[in-house]
């Protein structure tokens, strides 16, 4: 198990498209351990592989409280198979635009399928904070963001913050 580093944008891997994962063996199992580790060391709540570089299609959640048992939840391939009607609007972060805040309005219900770590196909149903950081974390597999939801002027804001301390880190 290791906690790996968590890419920031204006990283290009953030914005590329993952493949899919054609074996769950046990690298796609160490993987899964790590990204876990480093979700829970961030903190966050989810994690998707490109955020630490892997260019691959699982993505990582726990949405217990932090007084309650742990809910480790791995999704390998996963898909949005429906979309509900009624939108809810949700305060969001991401771990690679740190520190910064947004609301976003999303479906509220989300019916998803994936494979999990023992190969089998599960669907499930999903509503509120699950349902956002379900599309969240299956929109950076194809390398959407949630700044892309913002209005532009937003957008472009948090987008110029990063790129100038990006210039800056490189001297
Ligand atoms: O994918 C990510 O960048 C992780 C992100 C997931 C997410 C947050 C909010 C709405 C949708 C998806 C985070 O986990 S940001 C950190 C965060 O929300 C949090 C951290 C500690 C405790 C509780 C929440
Ligand atoms: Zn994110």
């Amino acid at each position: 198990m290791a906690i790996r580093p968590i890419l920031v944008i204006p990283d290009a891997r953030l914005r590329a498209v993952t493949d899919p994962i054609a074996e769950i063996d046990d690298e796609i199992k160490a993987l899964a351990s790590d990204m876990l580790e480093t979700m829970y060391d961030a903190p966050g709540i989810g994690l998707a592989a490109p955020q630490i570089g892997v260019m691959k299609r699982i993505v990582v959640m726990d949405l217990a409280g932090e007084d309650e048992t742990p809910e480790p939840l791995v999704m390998i391939n996963p898909e949005i198979t429906h979309f509900g009607e009624q939108i809810q609007v949700t305060e969001e972060g991401c771990l690679s635009i740190p520190e910064l805040y947004y609301e976003v309005e999303r479906p509220n219900d989300v019916v998803v399928k994936y494979t999990d770590l023992e190969g089998k196909e599960v669907t499930r149903e999903a509503e509120g904070r699950f349902a956002v950081c379900i599309q969240h974390e299956l929109d950076h597999l194809d390398g959407v963001l949630y700044i892309d939801y913002l209005s532009r002027l937003k957008r472009d804001r948090v987008i110029k913050k990063f790129d100038k301390a990006a210039k800056r880190a490189v001297g």
